[in-house]
């Protein structure tokens, strides 16, 4: 392959400051010697001054899990993709199915993602179907239409600093997967709006995920996909057993 492999957590709102040590502590002890993957868990914001503490001397990188399309400003209760780089962030995850469900659209997905990069976070931009949209046949032009407006007036030189995140809907949180064969079919589509827009060559390095109930069970399978390159971990990512068992699968 000639890209990266990332297995990166979605804690989601989950863990307090001082669970965060703790779970970081225990993972330190598990991680596997050698050849590692990239590694990040994305965290609830206050939890990331304690995941970078406990984290710094490791190859785990630290996340967030959303960050404003501002840069600063009036916006109670938001935090700017600066604030986050200065906390010791890497990765911000950008446009999960769950924060789509609470209004956030493609448009918006797309300023943040701009704020993102320009701040120097990597984006895990997230894309996915819901089960009507699967059952209809229009996944494949859904999944375009995510990426392209999601991406939107991004330079070709900034595309390899982006990671895609296929999660479809109807498997998160449900403990339904999609086969290995229905998130290798999607994965490979979006490699392919990849290279139409920016070229087989950023295609090619692009580094794109499954998520949505990846565990430690059947991560195998789906990492030894030819176009997944890695996983976007819920509730397995928040046991560090599992999450180390991912990990090694992912070596
Ligand atoms: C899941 O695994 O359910 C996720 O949503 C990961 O982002």
């Amino acid at each position: 392959k000639y890209r990266k492999t990332l297995i990166a957590g979605n804690w989601k709102m989950n863990k307090t400051p001082t669970q965060t040590k703790a779970f970081m502590t225990e993972l330190k002890g598990l991680l596997p010697k050698g050849r590692w993957c990239d590694i990040a868990l994305c965290v609830p914001a206050v939890c990331i001054p304690a995941a970078v503490r406990a984290m710094r001397e490791t190859r785990v990188a630290i996340g967030a899990e959303n960050c404003n399309a501002h840069t600063s400003g009036a916006y109670t209760g938001e935090i700017a993709a600066d604030m986050l780089v200065d906390a010791g962030c890497k990765y911000v995850i950008l446009g999960h199915s769950e924060r789509r469900a609470m209004g956030e659209t493609d448009a918006d997905v797309n300023a943040k993602l701009h704020t993102a990069l320009d701040a120097g976070l990597i984006p895990i931009v997230c894309c996915g179907e819901t089960l009507a949209q699967r059952e209809s046949g229009v996944t494949e032009e859904w999944i375009t239409m995510q990426i392209k407006l999601a991406l939107a007036g991004v330079p070709e030189e900034k595309i390899r600093r982006i990671v895609i995140a296929y999660e479809p809907i109807w498997a998160i949180g449900t403990g339904e997967t999609a086969t290995p064969e229905q998130a290798e079919e999607v994965c490979q589509h979006i490699r392919t709006i990849i290279r139409k827009r920016f070229g087989s060559k950023n295609a090619r390095a692009m580094t794109i995920l499954y998520g949505g109930s990846m565990n430690e069970k059947n991560a195998f399978e789906l990492l030894a996909q030819p176009d997944i390159d890695g996983g976007l971990i819920g509730g397995a990512s928040l046991v560090p057993e599992k999450f180390v068992r991912i990990i090694e699968d992912a070596n």
